[in-house]
């Protein structure tokens, strides 16, 4: 069959070198008809909650200080991550910590499953704690908020806001750690009223009593959850960090992501609480620290929208192949064929996401092509009405756009391009965003 196709390129030949140059001039009639305004990323700038004004600890308007904060290097999870990089993490002019993940799906072997982390270089004690932040908003690696002292088995005090809960955005992990082993920890899994992966600014905070011990939890200034055991009594250095993590947050089924930090408070409490060293284990040196950087941050929930990995991160079913272009042999694109189809699956999508998806086609042999949404819930079953569908029905390379929205109920979804019997067609340059004006 690949043969077929790599044939009917040849005879299109002509045709995809008018029509498909890396620019794609669309032909004139189309262009007149077709007002196809590539998609937006969302504006992280609207809608930022306040800083306050006093106990700030950052709000990365300076890049990133090393007076302030060291560059993690470390590795957790060997077994599943190649550990903290600093080339992971960037500052933006607009004053976003950025701190990049790179999932399974990523086409570099040296980056993947790779996250990245800083440190305060300074020890805090009982205080209240809050960060606003955009979590990493896909599954299998951790975005956390945490303090942390590590002497020997005895001394692992932590504090740690994290996601995905139960493998879920829409649940926050509330942990106190005082040692290594089961008994010295507990942790409350809280339900949010929102994901936190909804594309809003949120403000996650704790507040560590040692007098008496309590530790507060809060989600948006509402309360996630109060531990009193296992409350930490120990000095710990701050870390804010996206982290591979073994099974328990999922399967990090995307290519690269990030979390986004605006800004950091500390606010001390007269309440006693064990001095402690900081230390600068596993840090990279000052060289390496990220120069601010005006590049728009991108975010594509689709992995390999380009087909330059071949088949990563597709199902194909049927007739539907990764084929390269006769013009461009270097230029992968996906082919689908006698009502076959290609399907990706975008986890921890949940209610009411708005999004926007935008690919290019081209059909050759028939009429007719189609993207299929499915929305499912965990169970992998499609729910009730939770299918749409988009009909496209040109000859010529065509730029698509196509919004649409989730219902309640879904967990995930299934993006599939699909041709009708009679039809052999082409698509590439996919790219899925969520919407937020
Ligand atoms: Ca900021
Ligand atoms: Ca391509």
């Amino acid at each position: 069959m690949k043969k077929i196709i790599l044939f009917t390129l040849m005879i299109f030949g002509m045709f995809l070198l008018i029509s498909c140059v890396e620019e794609l001039p669309l032909p004139t009639d189309v262009e007149e008809t077709e007002e196809v305004t590539p998609i937006k990323d969302i504006d992280h700038t609207l809608r930022r909650i306040p800083a306050p004004e006093e106990h700030l600890l950052d709000d990365f308007s300076n890049g990133l200080d090393p007076e302030k904060w060291y560059i993690s290097t470390r590795n957790w999870s060997p077994a599943v991550s190649q550990g903290q990089k600093a080339e992971n993490v960037q500052v933006t002019e607009d004053g976003f910590l950025v701190l990049n993940a790179h999932g399974m799906y990523h086409p570099d072997d040296n980056k993947r499953l790779t996250g990245s982390a800083i440190i305060s270089t300074e020890s805090f004690g009982a205080g209240k704690y809050e960060i606003s932040m955009k979590v990493l908003p896909r599954l299998g690696v951790v975005s956390a908020f945490w303090t942390f002292y590590y002497e020997g088995e005895d001394y692992n005090h932590e504090i740690d806001i994290e996601f995905p809960g139960n493998k879920s955005l829409r649940n926050v992990l509330n942990t106190n750690w005082v040692g290594v082993d089961r008994n010295s920890h507990k942790t409350v899994v809280a339900k949010t009223e929102s994901p936190a992966n909804d594309g809003e600014w949120h403000k996650y905070t704790f507040e560590w009593h040692t007098d008496p011990k309590i530790v507060k939890y809060y989600v948006d200034d509402v309360l996630t959850s109060e531990i009193t055991d296992h409350v930490p009594f120990a000095q710990g250095q701050l870390w804010v960090g996206a982290w591979f993590a073994n099974n328990w947050a999922g399967v990090p089924d995307f290519e690269t992501d990030y979390l986004l930090v605006d800004w950091i408070s500390f606010e001390p409490y007269d309440q006693p609480t064990l001095i402690t060293i900081p230390n600068a284990f596993g840090v990279a040196p000052v060289h390496m620290y990220p120069e601010i950087t005006n590049t728009p941050l991108t975010r594509n929930y689709i992995s390999n929208g380009s087909y330059e990995d071949g088949v990563t991160a597709w199902s194909l079913e049927g007739d539907a192949y990764v084929v390269s272009r006769t013009d461009f042999p270097s230029k992968k694109m996906l082919a689908v064929d006698h009502g076959g189809y290609a399907s990706q699956i975008i986890t921890a999508v949940y209610d009411e996401f708005a999004f926007a998806i935008e690919f290019k086609s081209s059909i050759l042999r028939g009429t007719q092509g189609k993207l299929v949404i499915l929305m499912k819930n965990l169970n992998n079953e499609v729910i009730t009405d939770g299918t749409v569908t988009y009909e496209f029905d040109n000859l010529n390379e065509l730029r698509h756009v196509f919004e649409f929205k989730t219902l309640v109920g879904t967990e995930k979804i299934e993006v599939r391009f699909e041709s009708s019997e009679d039809s052999l067609i082409f698509i590439d340059d996919v790219i899925l965003k969520l919407k937020k004006e």
